[in-house]
């Protein structure tokens, strides 16, 4: 085991424990390999959504769980911000459970002084709903043309080659999403800037992203589905994103190479 990394702060949002592609053991791995001051938890931590369907739950979510009450007990503050998908727990914000804040939203001052908002962002999709329609045609459309890509030769025969091309399509769907994800990060920035803040930490969107938009900073902590990433501020208060599979080749590598380092 290596010595535990330490962090300031921590935020990891969309973890959507009791689904099955929750990477929970990656993440249980994280939280045991770092120590922080606080912890935010930016929301779809558990996804009661899809727990109220079917019940998903490996022993790892409940090891994570109890991780993170070991860790308010030995002092982390811990926040958590319920998102959509255990907007549940909104009914229990201003309550502590164990150690544990429930906040609608909370305000991180980083060592440099900072001011960042921190939610989870779904409040946001109202602002960005506009695109919704698009998307889902294109949801729509693509399964239309998987069903029709059987029967393209007929297709193509009936109305020559240059009917339909597979790959324009691919690309105006990729078109929609950056744009969608666009949308949100810049009213992200919007309210962030509107409310007086220097950035908004946030997830939801499960696009992990650390940019500047104009005089804000814009902070999607990302997820624990895909991309297994999250938010971590340093002791100066430096601000970083990182994968924790990248993070974890890149520790061992270090351990391998100077062993006795980390012999204490
Ligand atoms: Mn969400």
């Amino acid at each position: 085991m290596l010595e535990p990394v330490k962090y300031r702060s921590i935020f990891i949002s969309d973890v959507h424990l009791g689904t099955l592609d929750c990477q929970s053991n990656l993440l249980l791995d994280f939280l045991e390999s770092t120590e922080c001051e606080s912890l935010y938890l930016v929301g779809d931590i558990i996804d009661m959504q899809k727990l109220t369907k079917a019940v998903y739950w490996p022993k790892e979510n409940s090891e994570l769980i109890n991780l993170v009450f070991r860790k308010a007990k030995r002092g982390t503050r811990v926040v958590y911000i319920p998102g959509n998908h255990d907007a549940a727990l909104r009914n229990y914000v201003g309550n502590h459970f164990n150690g544990v804040e429930l906040k609608d939203e909370d305000v991180h001052v980083t060592a440099q002084g900072q001011r960042l908002l921190v939610i989870h962002g779904d409040c946001l999709d109202e602002v960005v709903r506009s695109m919704d329609w698009l998307v889902h045609l294109g949801d729509k459309l693509y399964s239309m043309i998987m069903v029709m890509s059987r029967y393209y030769l007929y297709v193509r025969r009936l109305f020559g080659s240059s009917y339909w091309s597979f790959a324009a399509f691919i690309k105006y769907k990729f078109k929609v999403a950056v744009k969608y994800i666009e949308r949100f990060e810049s009213a992200a920035a919007r309210l962030s800037l509107e409310r007086g803040f220097d950035g908004i930490v946030c997830g939801h969107i499960h696009h992990p992203n650390k940019d500047d938009h104009g005089e804000v900073q814009y902070l999607n902590t990302g997820d624990w589905v895909e991309h297994c990433t999250a938010l971590v501020e340093d002791e100066t208060g430096q601000l970083f994103l990182i994968n924790w599979l990248e993070m974890k080749a890149m520790l061992e590598r270090e351990k391998e190479s100077f062993p006795d380092q980390r012999v204490a």
